[in-house]
C-alpha cells in the first residue's frame, strides 16, 4: 500500500509528516512524504525557524513523482494542516492527477482550521478553500467535533445534531467521516469520543479523557485513521484500531513528562493495537 502524504515536516518533534509517516510505515505502508514547509520544531513552541515551502516548489515534488510513473500505485492522497491557499491548490490538483491515474485512489482530508478550546487559528482563506474546494474532492475526512460544525455551519453537540452535521458533511461529497474530539454534553464525565461513518452505517468509541495536549495526535489520527480504511473498507475496523494506538501513545507521552508525542516509543502500539475500546454503531 502506497500513501502520498502532503504535509509538513519538523526537526524536532512530531506533528504533520513529522508525525504521519513513522507510523504509517510502522504499520506496513509505503509513504511518499511531499513537504510543505521544512520547520524546526512546531508552531506550538510560540518561535519556530526554517521555510514555508513554496507552493510552485511542492508541485514540483509532486510533478517529479508523477513523472517517475508513481500516480498509478498511489491507494490515497492525504493532507493535514494547510499553510496557504496556495497549497490548497496545489493538493488538489496533485489529487486529481492521482485518481486521473488510478481511479481507486482516495484522498483523505483533515481540515484542519482550529478546535474548540482555541477557535479557529489558521488564516481565514483557509476555511473557505476547504468547504468549497478541498472538502467536495475528499473520500475521506477527519474533522474535529469544532471543525465539523464550521465546515457545515452547524452547531454539532448531541449525537443527534452531531450525526446530523455528519451528514451535512457527507452531502458535500466525502463518503467516509472521522470526527475527532467529540465532547457530548451526554457523555460520561472524563471521557471524550470518537465517532465514525461511512456507507455500512455510524460508530462510537469512548476514552478517558487524558489531561494534556499533545500537537500531532490529529496527525497521526488521520494517518493511521486512513491506512486502517483503505485496508479494511470499514469505518468500524479503522475506528478501533486507530483509537487504541492513538491513545496508548498519549498515555506513553503523558507518562513520560515530554511536552513532545512519544512517536518512536509507541511503535509496538501502532503494529499491534491492544483493542481494549468497544465500539459501538449507533445507526
Ligand atoms: O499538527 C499540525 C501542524 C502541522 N504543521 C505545523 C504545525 C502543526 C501544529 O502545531 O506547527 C508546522
Amino acid at each position: 500500500m502506497k500513501i502520498l502524504s502532503i504535509q509538513s515536516a519538523v526537526a524536532h518533534g512530531h506533528v504533520g509528516n513529522s508525525a504521519a509517516v513513522f507510523p504509517l510505515q510502522r504499520i506496513g505502508v509505503e509513504v511518499l512524504p511531499v513537504y510543505t514547509v521544512n520547520f524546526s520544531n512546531h508552531t506550538g513552541y510560540g518561535a519556530w525557524r526554517g521555510p514555508l515551502i513554496p507552493p510552485t516548489d511542492v508541485a514540483e515534488v509532486l510533478t517529479g513523482v508523477e513523472e517517475r510513473g508513481v500516480f498509478g500505485q498511489i491507494d490515497a492522497v492525504l493532507s493535514g494542516y494547510q499553510g496557504s491557499e496556495g497549497i490548497g491548490d496545489v493538493i488538489v490538483d496533485a489529487v486529481r492527477r492521482v485518481k486521473a491515474a488510478n481511479p481507486d485512489a482516495l484522498y483523505a482530508c483533515d481540515p484542519v482550521m482550529g478546535n474548540a478550546r482555541s477557535g479557529c487559528f489558521v488564516a481565514p482563506a483557509i476555511p473557505v478553500l476547504l468547504r468549497e474546494r478541498v472538502v467536495p474532492v475528499a473520500d475521506i475526512i477527519t474533522p474535529n467535533q469544532f471543525e465539523l460544525g464550521f465546515l457545515t455551519d452547524t452547531e454539532p453537540l448531541s449525537l443527534e445534531s452531531t450525526l446530523d452535521s455528519v451528514d451535512a458533511a457527507r452531502a458535500m461529497g466525502p463518503r467516509t467521516v472521522l470526527v475527532t474530539s467529540v465532547e457530548r454534553p451526554e457523555r460520561e464525565e472524563g471521557t471524550l469520543e470518537m465517532l465514525a461513518v461511512d456507507d455500512a452505517g455510524a460508530w462510537i468509541v469512548q476514552t478517558p479523557q487524558l489531561p494534556m495536549k499533545a500537537n500531532g495526535s490529529g496527525d497521526v489520527t488521520a494517518a493511521l485513521f486512513t491506512a486502517h480504511y483503505l485496508r479494511t473498507r470499514s469505518a468500524a475496523e479503522a475506528l478501533a484500531r486507530t483509537v487504541s494506538s492513538v491513545f496508548d501513545l498519549l498515555a506513553l507521552t503523558l507518562e513520560s513528562g515530554e511536552r513532545e508525542l512519544q512517536l518512536v516509543e509507541a511503535q509496538e502500539y501502532y503494529a499491534h493495537p491492544r483493542m481494549q475500546f468497544p465500539v459501538a454503531q449507533v445507526r
